[in-house]
């Protein structure tokens, strides 16, 4: 057997699963970013020809329900807020052990100070679901949507923010204290920062210095929210799930290397070195690759920070990213640094056909497993995502799941991948 044909046994106790966040499958949401829906969906849906056509494969595919309003509001999304057991049953069919999903902070906090019971018992159900069903609850606290009274105030930008955000942390963890151990404090710091305040695609208010502020903001509120969840729980382990990409100078030079080290240094490094000391373990959210090889004309993209790779792209997704595998073992050795166990808290593809994913997942996990040989203390993998989702201000279109939803029915239908994700689980090889 060749050495590509061999078996990789993953470590015993290797945590299998899938991962959500709040405002994208439950539905029935009152947040920040409902109310921007609303306000965006008409100019998302006119301007779609626009953005896409020109280069994205499939966009004749993709074009009714992209140039619909309706694309871009969230509504009912999965209705997981309802559905969540049956979606825990066919987890548990697929022999999953872990769960990554986010409370909704509109939820619990509907106006402030105000916490409200009955939805804080809806999340212990959730988690008393997960456990009945052997599920690891992975939670996320902040997976990017503000109650309106906070986003009124600014979000990030109040410096209220981090105060108000390590109390509904508080709250939360003495609430769920028995049963969760794994906390994330916030999704993706630097992804929400650009794509809010650098870019200006999302709620939020576009400027730069406002950029530089949030991302202070995020590293202030990760560390207090740490702190205060000790002091509560001392048991439980803390961390967040971060978006690190792997960038590859390619050709090797001196000016590719110094683009590198400040695209390390910002995107990858810069939120850990920030928050030194309030990690229990690291969450990898893996996504992206960037071949970068420097040219003078690159300079007004890198300024404007959105520089992209110069990538072979021989395989991509529906949204039009390279689907680059090896990359996420660069990704998981450079974490090495940390010494910390570290989680993959999201790795996917949006592949609307499942043409794709279960060769990504496969190749992937090769990737994973190799840098557990070379000393990465990986201890789980949970796939982007368990469900076709609402994918923020590119609404339904792009399809994450491992499991089909059926917008208009909510009917789930589990796709093909999902079932070759399935066997690796349970024979815990790849
Ligand atoms: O859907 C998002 C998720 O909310 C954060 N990480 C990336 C996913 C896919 O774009």
């Amino acid at each position: 057997m060749g050495r590509s044909d061999r078996p990789r046994r993953f470590p015993e106790g290797f945590l299998w699963g899938a991962s959500t966040s709040a405002h994208q499958v439950e539905g029935g949401q009152h947040n920040d970013w409902s109310e921007w829906e609303k306000l965006n969906a008409d100019r998302l849906a006119g301007s779609a020809e626009r953005t896409y056509a020109h280069w994205l494969e499939g966009w004749d595919r993709i074009k009714p329900q992209a140039t619909d309003p309706a694309n871009y509001l969230s509504g009912l999304a999965c209705d997981h807020y309802h559905r969540y057991e049956a979606d825990f049953d066919i987890m548990h069919q697929l022999g999953m052990n872990a769960y990554r999903f986010s409370i909704e902070w509109s939820r619990v906090e509907p106006a402030e100070g105000r916490f409200d019971e009955a939805q804080i018992e809806h999340y212990r159900r959730v988690v008393a679901a997960l456990r009945q069903q052997g599920i690891e609850p992975f939670v996320t606290l902040w997976h990017w949507t503000f109650p309106v009274w906070l986003s009124d105030e600014g979000g990030w930008l109040s410096p209220r923010s981090t105060r108000l955000f390590a109390r509904y942390a508080v709250k939360m963890v003495q609430a769920l204290r028995l049963d969760v151990k794994f906390w994330m404090t916030i999704n993706e710091p630097e992804e929400y920062s650009a794509s809010a305040y650098l870019w200006g695609h999302w709620p939020g208010r576009k400027g730069f210095w406002r950029y530089l502020a949030v991302n202070r903001r995020l590293v202030q509120a990760h560390r207090s929210a740490y702190h205060a969840i000790k002091r509560v729980n001392p048991d439980a382990r803390v961390g967040v799930a971060k978006n690190n990409n792997y960038f590859e100078p390619f050709p090797r030079k001196l000016i590719n290397g110094l683009l590198k080290a400040s695209a390390d240094w910002w995107k990858n490094d810069y939120f850990f070195n920030r928050t030194r000391g309030c990690h229990d373990f690291i969450g990898l959210n893996y996504y992206y690759h960037d071949r970068l090889d420097f040219e003078w004309s690159d300079v007004g993209q890198i300024l404007a920070g959105s520089f992209r790779g110069k990538n072979e792209n021989r395989a991509v997704s529906d949204l039009g990213s390279e689907l680059y595998p090896q990359g996420i073992y660069h990704a998981l050795t450079d974490l090495k640094k940390y010494g910390k166990p570290i989680y993959i808290t999201e790795n996917g593809l949006a592949d609307a056909a499942d043409r794709q994913r279960a060769w990504f997942i496969a190749e992937t996990l090769k990737n994973v497993h190799q840098a557990i040989a070379d000393g990465a203390d990986v201890r789980g993998y949970l796939h982007w995502s368990l469900l076709d989702n609402f994918e923020w201000d590119k609404g339904f279109w792009p399809r994450f799941g491992l499991v089909e939803v059926d917008h208009r029915t909510l009917e789930r239908r589990v796709r093909p991948s999902a079932c070759e994700y399935s066997r690796i689980i349970q024979r815990n090889e790849v």
